[in-house]
């Protein structure tokens, strides 16, 4: 016996609402409380996604049932927050609008929250990476987790050497492996009850991470290629995942680069936290922090305040030529 209407069909036009899951070639997995149904985009948002955005993972949208049970997304819903690297052939536009992000290519919209992993060897963590992603989560007022994965391949003491001046900073970190099985416990109780989106370099354990968390996904795994150096790009599509503790998580795939956009030079000064509470105490208003006298910023490098990593990390984002600066 099934259960009353668990095979009855939807009527056709029927309007829900819901989350997208999974966004591939066109096609929207959306989450209702009618079960999961797959969507296109409705032709006239289609014509029109340069004001409306293009849906991605984690958008809330509105859709239509069609006759066959498909949907129809007629609208995307506003968005609270975005994560997005920018395409590198619109480098130098600017979107202001958390809407109008389409040409970026859209990571997940809405996340309450991002774990941004980094693996304490194999591939080797880059701090100035770290900085980065930092930064743009700073940009999008979204909260960051920081998740060091793959402790058992160093000594614990080499691990903190590298990680742990984030949590002086104000960031949460927490140590992982997939392998020990270390840290999960503490990493699965961040994520209850909250939109969460694994995010960082590929061949770092993102995939591995969630197959510990929730148990049964499946979710497939790669190596990587050099012990050194790069993964291998397991995880092509981004994809949110209902965890049974409630709350969803999104597996992104490993980023190859992150463009700083959509800011100006001086607004980095804030996205670097310690950065930020020194800048007021400069005898000018527009010290760019690298020879000016009476420069506070320097002074707390000079002191320790602020470390020379985090300083010279800061240096080359705002005054580096690199603005796409490689991940791998
Ligand atoms: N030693 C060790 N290896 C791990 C750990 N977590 C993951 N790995 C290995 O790291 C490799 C990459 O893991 P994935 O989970 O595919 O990495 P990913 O971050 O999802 O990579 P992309 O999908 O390419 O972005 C696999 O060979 C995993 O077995 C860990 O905690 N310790
Ligand atoms: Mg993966
Ligand atoms: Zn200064």
């Amino acid at each position: 016996m099934t259960a009353p209407n668990a095979e009855a069909p939807l009527p056709a036009g029927l309007e829900l609402e819901g989350l997208v899951i999974s966004a591939k070639s066109g096609f929207f997995t959306v989450h209702t409380e009618q079960g999961d149904i797959v969507c296109r985009l409705r032709g006239r948002i289609k014509k029109k996604r340069l004001e409306s955005g293009f849906a991605t993972i984690g958008d809330r949208v509105v859709l239509q049932i069609n006759e066959d049970q498909s949907g129809a997304i007629t609208k995307i819903l506003p968005r609270t927050s975005v994560i997005a690297r920018e395409a590198k052939h619109t480098r130098t536009r600017r979107y202001k609008d958390y809407n109008r992000r389409e040409e970026a290519q859209l990571i997940v919209a809405n996340p309450d929250q991002i774990i941004l992993v980094f693996a304490c060897a194999n591939p080797s963590p880059k701090p100035r990476m770290l900085d980065r992603y930092l930064v743009v989560a700073e940009a999008n007022n979204i909260s960051v987790i920081i998740c060091a994965n793959k402790v058992d391949l160093v000594a614990d003491a080499d691990a903190r050497a590298i990680f742990d001046p984030y949590k002086k900073l104000g960031y949460d970190v927490i140590y992982t492996s997939t392998v020990t099985g270390a840290g999960i416990d503490a990493l699965a109780a961040t994520l209850e009850g909250k939109v969460s989106a694994l995010t960082g370099p590929s061949g770092v354990g993102k995939s591995s991470l969630l197959n510990v968390i929730q148990p049964g996904l499946g979710v497939a795994i790669g190596g990587v290629s050099d012990a050194t150096t790069k993964g291998k790009h397991t995880t092509v599509h981004s994809q949110m995942f209902p965890l049974s503790t409630s709350g969803w998580i999104a597996d992104t795939p490993g980023i190859r680069s992150l463009a700083i956009y959509d800011m100006e030079p001086d607004e980095i000064d804030a996205y670097f936290v310690e950065i930020a509470d020194f800048v007021p105490d400069c005898e000018f208003s527009d010290c760019s922090h690298q020879h000016e006298p009476k420069c506070a910023v320097k002074a707390a490098v000079a002191t320790g305040d602020i470390s020379t990593l985090r300083y010279e990390s800061y240096l080359a984002m705002r005054f580096g030529s690199d603005t796409l600066l490689d991940l791998e």
